[in-house]
């Protein structure tokens, strides 16, 4: 008998329907339900975060950890890094959730040198591969930490110093390889301190451009091994560095176009990240959509109260409907999935939390899931927005889209109209019909 990590879920989470008042089932995510044509379970693809689920303390800069996890032993081992991969798929499939995503060192310590840490991480990789061959969970996205050890301390890519370059290229490196091997499906950078405090000692131009030539490695070395993962760049305003290059959706679409990266790199959009840059995750994600860059999704929230990246679990079905509007249009996010960059609360320290929260964020993605594709299929959004720029279906603005108007064709028309009937917004009443469908 192996040992049991969660013994008080004995069983699978399972979906009991809107009604259930059991904590530890699902109410509305039922992977096996369809929308828009998908299975619930194809739609979200939800992953774990390894970092905060099985690597979280609880700890924050006023005081130490506070999570109880009977099964840590303290040490910084390999052993202990096995023996949590057996914690991992053990909560991963009483949630059901199908896929995970890490950094290399939450699943893996480092050792003595590059040496040392890599044959650590391939250790580590082959149990991860074991148990995802055991279980059928797999890899949503790999990434490597270049942000928590002290050389990172100015960057990686954007460090002023070219041997940091290289430890964050061979870091990269080795994540890529063994992200291929459990046959992960995508691969994310996010610049955790590809930024800077001061200007007076920056050179704004050499680091954006040591970044892009970090990003055209990693693409060429991919091809070069035959990964064929999907890249993905996660915007962040601020936090750790004052300001981060990879501000928000905008800043990274005009990064990678600069660069000649828009067909290799997609976004991978997080909901605190947007509202960080003082954004809704609706913009953030619209913005990707529109533009065919919608990668991935960190699925989370801030508090309003709170202005840092308190990677809270999503709870609020209008965060969830909104994301689902527009993840429902982009067709979903295949290869990119719903991972839960998000941790518990300090205060919920007790293993039984991860379970709660995980659920709760399952059914808010699930509830929101199907108050979208309610609203999409009555049209009652849809087709105001298509009536509201009727103007541009025929005549002068049909020839405006079409680049075949001229100022003087806008001038010789407001000569002949005067002028054009102006249609009310109605935000109240839209904002009326979508409470009618929460
Ligand atoms: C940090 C953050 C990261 C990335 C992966 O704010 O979101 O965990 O998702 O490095
Ligand atoms: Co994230």
């Amino acid at each position: 008998m192996s040992t049991v990590y969660f013994p008080e879920v004995p069983e699978p989470i399972r979906y009991e329907g809107p009604d259930s008042k059991n904590p530890l089932a699902f109410r509305h995510y039922n992977p096996d339900e369809v929308v828009e044509g998908q299975s619930m379970k194809d739609l979200f693809r939800f992953a774990v975060a390894y970092w905060h689920t099985f690597r979280g303390t609880g700890s924050d800069p006023f005081g130490p950890g506070t999570a109880q996890r009977p099964w840590e032993d303290g040490t910084d081992s390999v052993e202990m890094d096995l023996k949590r991969v057996d914690v991992a798929f053990e909560f991963m499939q009483k949630l059901g959730a199908p896929f995970y995503c890490f950094h290399d060192r939450d699943v893996s310590g480092a050792g003595a040198n590059l040496k040392e840490t890599n044959a650590r991480f391939d250790q580590v990789a082959a149990k991860l591969k074991e148990k995802q061959g055991e279980t059928g969970i797999n890899l949503l996205w790999g990434t490597a930490n270049l942000f928590s050890h002290p050389r990172y301390m100015h960057g990686a890519a954007t460090s002023p110093q070219a041997g940091v370059f290289a430890h964050a290229a061979a870091q990269v490196k080795k994540a890529i390889e063994v992200t291929q091997e459990l046959g992960g499906e995508n691969y994310v950078f996010w610049g955790g301190r590809e930024g800077y405090f001061n200007l007076y000692n920056t050179d704004m131009q050499r680091e954006l451009d040591h970044l892009a030539r970090f990003m055209h490695m990693a693409a060429d070395y991919a091809d070069e091994i035959g990964f064929k993962g999907q890249f993905l760049f996660e915007p962040k305003p601020k936090e750790p560095t004052k300001h981060q290059y990879d501000f928000d959706v905008a800043a990274c679409m005009n990064f990678l176009r600069i660069n000649g990266l828009q067909d290799r790199v997609k976004m991978n959009i997080e909901a605190n990240h947007a509202t960080l840059a003082g954004h809704s995750m609706m913009h953030e994600l619209e913005y990707a959509r529109i533009q065919n860059a919608l990668g991935s999704v960190d699925a989370n929230t801030g508090d309003a109260l709170l202005g840092w990246d308190t990677d809270q679990f999503p709870t609020d079905y209008y965060l969830t409907t909104q994301c689902m509007l527009v993840i429902l249009e982009y067709g979903g996010l295949a290869p990119g999935g719903l991972n839960f960059d998000a941790k518990v609360r300090r205060e919920s320290f007790e293993p039984i939390d991860l379970f709660h929260a995980h659920i709760g964020g399952m059914d808010a993605f699930a509830k929101g899931a199907k108050v979208a594709a309610a609203i999409r299929k009555d049209g009652v959004l849809n087709d105001f927005v298509k009536e509201r720029y009727a103007s541009y279906d025929d005549g002068l603005g049909a020839k405006i889209e079409a680049g075949e108007a001229t100022f003087a064709d806008c001038e010789a028309w407001v000569t002949e109209h005067g002028e054009p009937t102006i249609a009310s917004g109605r935000q109240e009443l839209l904002e009326n019909i979508v409470n009618r469908y929460i």
